[in-house]
């Protein structure tokens, strides 16, 4: 499967890994759009929110949001920060593996284009 962020997970590819565990891995966005530009993905290919089956949602969204709490934390993004999950075409997703962005270090702004 041609998938950049297996690749990612396999280390086929570099990128600045800053957590990773069993099941996720978090690593920083080559397309930072904020001072702290975090992805959270799950290891195994799943591609969008919407094709996540209950017991897949069960296991794996427990884990990247307590993923991306730890991380705020380290980041020190007390002030607050947005996640984002872009779905399919008209969400706005580019790379079909399961990703959470995790954007801080700035005032975010409403509504998203
Ligand atoms: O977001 C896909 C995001 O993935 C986008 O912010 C760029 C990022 N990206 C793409 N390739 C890489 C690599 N190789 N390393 C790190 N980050 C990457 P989407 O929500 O699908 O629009």
């Amino acid at each position: 499967m041609d998938c950049i962020f297996c690749k990612i997970v396999n280390r086929e590819i570099d990128s600045q890994v800053i957590y990773e565990n069993e099941q996720v891995l978090a690593f920083e966005d080559v397309n930072p759009q904020a001072p702290t530009h975090i992805l959270v993905i799950p290891k195994k290919h799943i591609e969008n929110i919407h094709e996540m089956t209950a017991d897949e949602q069960q296991e794996l969204l427990p884990e990247i949001f307590q993923t991306i709490q730890q991380i705020a934390e380290e980041k020190d993004l007390g002030k607050g920060y947005r996640v984002v999950n872009n779905c399919k075409e008209n969400g706005g997703q580019t790379v079909n593996h399961l990703h959470f962005h995790l954007l801080g270090g700035r005032f975010m702004q409403w509504p998203p284009g």
